[in-house]
């Protein structure tokens, strides 16, 4: 878009991508995305974030003014100074607000992205919705929108979820350990690496379609070079279980939106004992015990909206007006 418009864009992320399918996605769309660096602000005037469901402003935000943000995430008080927001919280991922905009603009330029972008705003899509299963109509118009204009042969070989060895080896490991308590399921991973971070995500996206299961949560720590985090990811399939209060309730640090969230806690205090396996243990303890704990409001929750639905059908059936 920014060439089309005659101005340099750079994609910044803050991590590298740890997903194979995103990385082919980048090589073979040619998609201008790298890891932020300190030293980009020099040639950048300002900063558009996107999809950024933190409490604090990425790195480059602090050097760079911010200038738009747009987003689906719940918000969150004081999260950006941008003078622009654009939340629209009704869409399962940020890309179906792209293809309304490209669509609804109907200009010659928007034709040019669209040649180059459908299938990473189609892939884009999918991915933030679980192949649709959490979609509204937006989300699907948006993929139907799209579908004609991909390259189908890219998603073919692409779209299905495949693990490799060690992503199968380490599930399997997990779901060896799974513990099913009060309609919660925990998972926990062990220790990963960065670049498998992403297994936590993928995942509870798989565990979240078991049955009967109100929450499901996914754990790991991530032991980076000098860093030690608690990656959690949490699946809910209840409307009544509200996972951004949730996460409030166990730190400031993450995001949620509806059915989906997940928070991060910083371990670098523990970083000497990444390894031990005692420490393992009183990680996936406590990490079991504060969700536990912040689940127990979401329960009562439920009880008292079934309450309120006897009470209007009560009211039905004596036709209190
Ligand atoms: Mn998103």
């Amino acid at each position: 878009m920014g060439k089309v418009l005659g101005c340099r864009v750079d994609i910044l992320g803050a991590k590298p991508l740890s997903l194979e399918v995103n990385r082919r996605l980048i090589r073979d769309f040619t998609i201008p995305y790298r890891v932020y660096r300190p030293s980009d602000s020099a040639g950048l005037e300002g900063l558009i974030i996107v999809d950024y469901a933190r409490v604090s402003t990425p790195e480059a935000g602090q050097k760079l003014p911010v200038l738009l943000q747009i987003d689906h995430h719940q918000p969150v008080d004081g999260e950006t100074d941008s003078p622009i927001m654009i939340l629209d919280r009704e869409v399962g991922a940020v890309s179906t607000l792209i293809v309304e905009w490209i669509r609804d603009c109907g200009t010659e330029w928007c034709e040019e992205i669209l040649k180059r972008c459908a299938t990473p705003l189609y892939y884009a899509i999918q991915a933030d919705t679980d192949s649709l299963l959490h979609a509204g109509e937006r989300d699907r118009a948006a993929s139907e929108f799209l579908r004609p204009l991909c390259n189908e042969s890219w998603l073919n070989r692409n779209l299905r979820l495949r693990l490799d060895s060690f992503q199968r080896e380490r599930l399997k490991w997990g779901i060896e350990r799974v513990l099913e308590k009060d309609g919660v399921l925990f998972c926990g991973l062990g220790l990963l690496s960065p670049t498998e971070r992403d297994l936590i995500a993928i995942s509870a996206d798989l565990l979240a379609k078991r049955k009967g299961v109100e929450l499901t949560s996914v754990y790991a720590l991530i032991l980076g070079k000098d860093q030690l985090t608690l990656d959690v990811s949490l699946r809910t399939r209840k409307r009544h279980v509200d996972l951004f209060r949730l996460i409030r309730r166990i730190t400031s640090e993450g995001g949620a939106r509806p059915f989906k969230g997940a928070y991060q806690i910083s371990m670098d205090y523990f970083l000497p004992f990444a390894k031990s396996d005692a420490f393992w243990k009183i990680v996936e303890e406590s990490t079991r015990q504060q969700i536990e704990k912040a689940m127990k409001p979401e329960t009562k929750r439920k009880e008292w909206l079934n309450v309120s639905r006897w009470i209007k059908r009560l009211e039905r059936l004596f036709k209190v007006e």
